[in-house]
């Protein structure tokens, strides 16, 4: 009976794999990205997979929350939940939301949950022949729509540890045009997101001009992650509000969007001033927020995500998705939950055009006009290469990162990068 079934071992499994030379508020992205990989084994043989974030504090924790599974039936994530709560505790001070993604410790437990909540679904799945999404209460969409998320870059990383990706140098407005076009080329996507807070704000503005000329009708965002002054995100609005379909996190703190918020017509987006649920209070009373971006990753998991969509119904927030560099089981997770959600108001944004490597079996996962189709099979309807999976777990034994730093590798090109912000 499904009811006997219990797990009996988890393993945790660190990864690296090659991501650009990406610009952004924080610095650059190293040549390597982390990510962990959680296979959750049942008494029946089954194996339900999970990816999450692969930074040393994270492996820590997980590693901790380890033997919390062990003897507990895949369904009961309730329990789970409450063991994971009474054991892994925040960092005392620890910042609610920085650029690199793990190292955010006041989530330590919501990023457990979600960790092992995925893989446990998955494995529900598995038992009784069901995709994750009718777990979550059924699809409310056959596919999901994401974003074409867009980077300033340089054409290769400084040592050249493998060769250039094939995106070239991403610096002016034409090259921001010409790589949106090759995103959309490959990929379909049908609405566009750059990451800015890099540049001056008058070189992201004329940017998102080039790209609202060039794409006429297409959505877009521009995300300076903070990186704007309160009077810089105000003198750049007009022009933007001509252009935007949001305005993602110009500026700090949520004192700082409400007040942008009265000189812009545009609705304001976040995932940096509410990242918990005192924060959503606060933000929905003083109306700085209009689109909240979820992340399963570090909300507490595919069911958290639905409350919050719930959430912003009711306080009438559109929603959309936040991501990192990660690779397919997490896009499947956000696929599921994503597909489950009545009040998806935007296409989710997703870093995995940028990945060029893969851990689950048959490789890439494919978008079609933008979109992920969501799996009608069993589970999260991907499946561990362990070949791969040994691949990358070499590549994080031999590349030495351990926990994403954007500052110092700036620093390897620019010995004077501040990283003071917001610097603009
Ligand atoms: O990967 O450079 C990046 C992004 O800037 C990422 O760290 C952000 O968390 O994509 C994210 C965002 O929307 O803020
Ligand atoms: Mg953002």
């Amino acid at each position: 009976m499904a009811r006997d079934i219990t797990i009996t071992h988890v393993r945790i499994t660190p990864i690296a794999f090659r991501d650009g030379p990406l610009l952004n508020a924080a610095g650059i992205h190293e040549p390597w990205a982390l990510r962990a990989i959680v296979e959750i084994e049942t008494s029946d043989g089954r194996v339900g997979i999970s990816e999450t974030y692969g930074d040393e504090p994270m492996l820590k924790v997980l590693e901790q929350a380890r033997p919390l599974l062990i003897g507990l039936s895949p369904f009961a994530l309730g329990t789970m939940e409450e063991r994971v709560r009474a054991t892994i505790k925040a960092v005392p001070g620890a910042v609610e939301f920085e650029l690199a993604p793990g190292s955010h410790a006041a989530k330590n437990a919501p990023k457990v949950i979600s960790t092992f909540e995925v893989g446990m679904l998955d494995l529900q799945g598995q038992i009784v022949g069901a995709p994750v999404v009718d777990l979550l209460g059924g699809a409310v969409r056959p596919s999901v729509p994401y974003s074409a998320y867009l980077f300033f870059k340089y054409a290769e990383h400084i040592g050249n540890p493998y060769a250039p990706d094939a995106w070239g140098e991403g610096i002016s407005p034409a090259q921001i045009v010409a790589q949106a076009q090759r995103m959309i080329a490959l990929y379909g996507f049908q609405s566009i997101k750059l990451k800015g807070g890099v540049f001056e704000p008058a070189h992201e503005v004329a940017c998102m001009q080039a790209l609202a000329q060039a794409f006429p009708g297409v959505p877009l965002r521009l995300d300076p992650n903070a990186n704007w002054s309160l009077a810089a995100s105000i003198a750049a609005a007009p022009a933007l509000d001509e252009i935007l379909e949001y305005y993602e996190d110009p500026t700090p703190g949520l004192e700082g969007m409400a007040e942008l918020a009265k000189h812009t017509r545009l609705p304001l987006a976040t995932n940096m001033v509410i990242t918990t649920m005192e924060d959503f209070r606060k933000g929905c009373e003083m109306g700085a927020v209009k689109v909240l971006l979820s992340d399963h990753h570090y909300w507490g998991g595919l069911r958290a995500t639905q409350t919050l969509a719930r959430m912003c119904r009711l306080w009438g927030l559109g929603m959309s998705m936040h991501s990192n560099s990660h690779l397919g089981i997490s896009l499947m997770a956000m696929t599921h939950v994503a597909a489950s959600v009545p009040n998806l108001t935007y296409a989710c944004d997703t870093h995995y055009p940028w990945q060029e490597e893969e851990v689950v079996k048959g490789g890439r996962i494919r978008f079609e006009q933008g979109s992920v189709v969501v799996p009608t099979t069993p589970g999260l309807g991907v499946e561990l290469d362990r070949e791969a999976l040994a691949t990358l777990h070499a590549q994080y034994l031999e590349c030495g990162v351990r926990n994403r730093d954007d500052l110092q590798q700036m620093r390897r090109y620019d010995p004077s990068f501040s990283g003071k912000t917001p610097r603009f």
